[in-house]
């Protein structure tokens, strides 16, 4: 009889281990995400931030991985990021950065102090509403667009049908199609003009970072597209007349958060690609923000 409760403990150890196992398993964070993609590293940059593990998945993009009827069931937008916490799925980039925030506080990167707070998604807003669009745009006309012009005829079709968003299918085919002559390509410089004034106007009021004395959710989000100007060669086409966004971007590329969620992991491939192409690129996009410049309003330079 003596071993019958010994056999028993060890049945409730393991039930007990079991059950941690699961417990644990389930506060798994998963990032399915892709390499150089810049929501990916925005939601990269706030996990380091906040020292939380979390395992990867890969959604190859250029496979159109993101339609792939499994994963349209976590992303029904058919983009990355996705995020799962204890087995939920979350999207949008924006939105997972913050809910990271709420679910994990320390170090806190959005502000209590209402006013600070809606100063921060001030800057989500201007990513989501422009930067994002322009990034993509001036990501295809530099280098993307040599990619799809290799890819085989039926995959690049692919490529198109599968955007369900008829409006990005559009700017895709049409930054694909003509390059830097697209009209959004135009918009995109616009939307980053915009925005580099009204950092360096904010940046000489605060400073040294967006909204002061630490980094909040509003420097993380503009962090991927700023970086990708500068990794294609072009940021002094908006910030060489702006000191104190310079002082900012310094600043960000030493930050070991920035370091290692979105420099780091970079590839020599993926760097490479960047410095080849974006320069070619320079000189058109420095003619059209001329032009854009100059056609402001008075009232508005
Ligand atoms: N607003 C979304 C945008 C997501 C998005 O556009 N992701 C891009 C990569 S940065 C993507 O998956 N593109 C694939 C495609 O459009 O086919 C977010 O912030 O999560």
């Amino acid at each position: 009889m003596s071993h019958i409760p010994g056999i028993r403990r060890s049945f409730a150890l393991y039930a007990i281990f079991d059950q941690l196992r699961a417990l644990w398993e389930s506060s798994l964070i998963t990032l399915y995400q892709f390499g150089n993609s810049v929501c990916c590293q925005k939601v990269r940059i706030t996990l380091c931030e906040k020292r939380l593990d979390w395992e990867s998945v890969e959604v190859d993009l250029f496979r159109s991985e993101q339609y792939d009827p499994d994963y349209l069931k976590l992303n029904p937008k058919g983009v990355v990021p996705t995020l799962v916490h204890d087995g939920q799925p979350l999207i949008e980039s924006t939105l997972i950065c913050e809910y990271l925030d709420d679910t994990f506080p320390e170090p806190p990167l959005i502000p209590g102090d209402p006013l600070l707070r809606s100063r921060m998604r001030f800057w989500s807003k201007a990513v989501d509403e422009g930067l994002h669009e322009g990034v993509t745009e001036i990501s295809f006309s530099a280098m993307f667009r040599e990619r799809m012009k290799k890819m085989p005829d039926e995959l690049r079709e692919v490529r198109f049908r599968n955007i369900g968003d008829p409006r990005r299918r559009d700017r895709f085919k049409s930054t694909s199609e003509v390059g830097e002559r697209s009209p959004f390509v135009l918009y995109a410089i616009a939307a980053y003009e915009k925005a580099f004034k009204i950092l360096e106007q904010t940046l000489t009021e605060t400073g040294p970072w967006i909204l002061g004395a630490s980094p909040s959710l509003a420097d993380i989000n503009l962090m991927p597209y700023v970086a990708r100007l500068d990794n294609l060669g072009l940021l002094g086409v908006w910030t060489d007349n702006r000191p104190c966004v310079r002082d900012w971007w310094a600043q960000v590329r030493e930050w070991p958060s920035f370091k290692v969620g979105l420099s780091d992991p970079l590839t020599e491939a993926e760097l490479r690609e960047m410095r080849t192409h974006g320069p070619k690129i320079r000189g058109d996009l420095a003619e059209l923000l001329e032009g854009l410049r100059h056609s402001e309003p008075a009232s508005r330079s």
